[in-house]
């Protein structure tokens, strides 16, 4: 039945693809964040799509959660060498929060309370790759580890997946986030190890 791996039927905890080069696994949920934790009530939390010419679609915390979501099981790899197989996470996809957005724009920027951003093509939040999820392993997300909502794209390292996330600004030019404009590479794909800018 095609490209599977040997051992994976679907069973929790096991991975469709294995480890990407140079990566080790953990069971540890390490928490990695380059500044101290925002605390956003719910009832404050907004999440915003700005397009490329201005207009905002935004949605309260209560119309997220309104909004169909899925469970995700994924594998998640961090540029610092960990990575975790079969995470589970309910969450928005992107198609959805995208769907009634009209835009051109070939590249995104999500945008995090606290300050945080990180780039990616739009293409690469498209087709059931990314999600913005609230919830980690059947509960509510911890502050730590992005709560109330972060962004899950989980095929780029994880720096990709903004905690405390925003919102995403739809662009026609690319603009490199806060470990990109550090020298993270710009895309990051950890199957090719593109950790920094020139791998
Ligand atoms: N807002 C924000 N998002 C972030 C970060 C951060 O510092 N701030 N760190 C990134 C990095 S480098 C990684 S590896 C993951 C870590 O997520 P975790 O702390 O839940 O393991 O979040 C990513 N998203
Ligand atoms: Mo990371």
């Amino acid at each position: 039945m095609g490209i599977v791996s040997p051992g994976f039927h679907g069973r929790r905890r096991e991975s469709a693809g294995g480890l990407p080069p140079g990566q080790y696994l953990t069971n540890d949920f390490p928490v990695l964040s380059a500044g101290p934790t925002p605390r956003i009530p719910q009832d404050e939390w907004e999440f915003t799509v700005t397009t490329e010419s201005g207009r905002e679609h935004r949605w309260t915390w209560r119309e997220f959660l309104d909004l169909p979501s899925e469970t995700p099981q994924v594998d998640i790899h961090c540029v610092t060498k960990w990575s975790k197989l079969g995470t589970e996470w309910q969450g928005v996809s992107l198609d959805v929060l995208l769907a009634d957005v009209e835009t051109e724009a070939d590249y995104a920027l999500a945008h995090s309370y606290g300050g945080y951003t990180t780039n990616l093509p739009l293409d690469d939040l498209l087709d059931g790759k990314a999600w913005v999820v609230h919830r980690y392993d059947g509960e509510d997300l911890e502050p730590e580890h992005g709560g109330p909502a972060r962004l899950l794209v989980p095929h780029l390292y994880f720096w990709k997946s903004a905690k405390w996330v925003r919102g995403i600004t739809l662009l026609t030019e690319n603009e490199p986030g806060f470990w990109e404009s550090a020298g993270y590479h710009d895309y990051g794909d950890p199957w090719r190890e593109q950790r920094y800018q020139g791998d």
